[in-house]
C-alpha cells in the first residue's frame, strides 16, 4: 500500500523537542488507546515531551495496557488536561475524524493554537478541523496506519515490545480478532512484524476478551435472551437496553461493548442494531454485514456515523420513539439489506 504520498510533513513538524499531546474519541476503545499509547511512546523515545489525553475513562479490559495509568482523562483531570491542551505545540487527534467526537476535550481543542495532526481511518474527515490530515480509509485500523506512518518514515526501529502491544491491541479490536475490516494482507504482514518484536497474542487475546464480570456475561444473556427484537423479514435485529436494564446489572462503562455484535452471527440477519438509554438520550450503535453502510444510515438518520459496517449515532426520542423510527425506515432500506451470503 502506498501511503507516502500522503503523509503531511511528521519528520520535520517534529525536527524541535515539543510539548505533543496525543488525543482520541470519546468512550475510547481499543484502537484509540493502542493508536494513542503506541504513538506516544514513539515520540517520548524521539525526546518530546508528550501526554495522552482522552475525553472519558477508557474501559476496564484495556486497565493492564503499557502506559495506560499515565493517561489524562479530561472529565476527571481537567484542570491538569486544560493548559496541556492550551500550551501544546502539536495535537496528534487518533481515531476520530472530527472533533464533535471529543466530547468532554471538544472545547479545548477547538481553542488551542496547536498544530492538530490527525491520523485515522473513518471516511469523511472533517477537514476544518485539522491542521494536518492523514486519512487512509482502506485499512482495518488506526494502529495499523501508525505503523505505516512510523514505517514510511523511518522511526520503525523504536517499536519496542510494549509499543508492538499498543498497536496489536488496536488491530486484533478493531478487526474482531482478525475477522472483518481487513481491506489487504498488509494486516497481516504488520501484524507478523508486530509478533516479531516478541509480544504473546494469546496473552493479549485472554487479557482483551477474558475478562468479563459475571455481571456483564448476565447482561449480554438478558440482552439476547429477553430485550432482542428480530425481524428476519428486515434482515434485522435489534436490542435495546434501558437505564433500568443496565441497573440490574450493575452497569459498568464498557459493559455494553460488543453485545451489539451477537445478532449478526445469525445466518439471515444483516443488520445489527443496540439501542442505549442513556440520561437524557439514546445511543444506537449499527453493525452490518455486507453491502449496506452503516455508516450512510447513521449519519442520515441518527446524527452519527462510522465505518462501513460498524457505525453509532444518537437520538433526543425515547427509547420507545427510537425503536419506532427505526422499524419505519427498515422498509425503504430492505432493498438494500436484502442480500445473502452463499456461505455453503
Ligand atoms: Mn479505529
Amino acid at each position: 500500500m502506498a501511503i507516502s504520498s500522503l503523509i503531511p510533513e511528521f519528520n520535520q513538524i517534529l525536527q524541535q523537542k515539543l510539548s505533543i499531546v496525543v488525543t482520541s474519541h470519546t468512550n475510547p476503545d481499543g484502537d484509540a488507546i493502542g493508536s494513542s499509547l503506541a504513538l506516544s511512546w514513539v515520540l517520548k523515545k524521539m525526546g518530546h515531551h508528550v501526554h495522552v489525553v482522552i475525553p472519558n475513562m477508557y474501559p476496564a479490559f484495556l486497565a493492564w495496557m503499557p502506559g495506560i495509568s499515565d493517561i489524562v482523562i479530561f472529565e476527571h483531570q481537567s484542570k491538569i488536561a486544560k493548559p496541556l491542551i492550551q500550551e501544546a505545540d502539536i495535537i496528534f487527534c487518533l481515531d476520530y475524524n472530527t472533533l464533535k467526537r471529543s466530547g468532554a476535550t471538544a472545547d479545548d481543542l477547538i481553542a488551542s493554537p496547536a498544530v492538530k495532526y490527525l491520523v485515522d481511518h473513518h471516511p469523511n474527515p472533517d477537514v476544518d478541523d485539522f491542521s494536518l490530515i492523514l486519512s487512509v480509509t482502506d485499512i482495518s485500523s488506526t494502529a495499523e496506519l501508525i505503523y505505516f506512518l512510523l514505517s514510511e518514515t523511518g522511526n520503525d526501529h523504536l517499536i519496542d515490545q510494549p509499543i508492538a502491544e499498543c498497536l496489536y491491541v488496536g488491530i486484533m479490536t478493531d478487526t474482531g480478532s482478525f475477522s472483518h475490516a481487513i481491506k489487504h494482507s498488509d494486516t497481516f504482514r504488520v501484524t507478523a512484524s508486530l509478533i516479531d518484536k516478541g509480544i504473546d497474542a494469546e496473552r493479549i487475546h485472554r487479557l482483551i476478551y477474558d475478562t468479563l464480570t459475571e455481571n456483564k456475561l448476565r447482561l449480554l444473556g438478558h440482552a439476547i435472551n429477553n430485550r432482542m427484537l428480530v425481524m428476519e423479514e428486515y434482515r434485522t435485529a435489534i436490542i435495546t437496553l434501558s437505564k433500568a436494564d443496565l441497573k440490574q446489572f450493575d452497569y459498568q462503562i464498557g459493559d455494553t461493548e460488543g453485545i451489539v455484535n451477537f445478532p449478526l452471527s445469525m445466518a439471515k440477519i444483516n443488520l445489527a442494531v443496540l439501542i442505549t438509554e442513556k440520561k437524557d438520550h439514546v445511543r444506537l450503535s449499527f453493525r452490518s454485514k455486507g453491502d449496506f453502510s452503516v455508516n450512510d444510515f447513521a449519519r442520515e438518520y441518527f446524527e452519527g456515523g462510522g465505518h462501513h459496517n460498524a457505525a453509532g449515532g444518537n437520538s433526543s426520542l425515547s427509547m420507545k420513539d427510537a425503536v419506532n423510527a427505526l422499524i419505519k425506515l427498515l422498509p425503504t432500506v430492505i432493498n438494500d439489506l436484502d442480500y445473502q451470503y452463499d456461505l455453503l
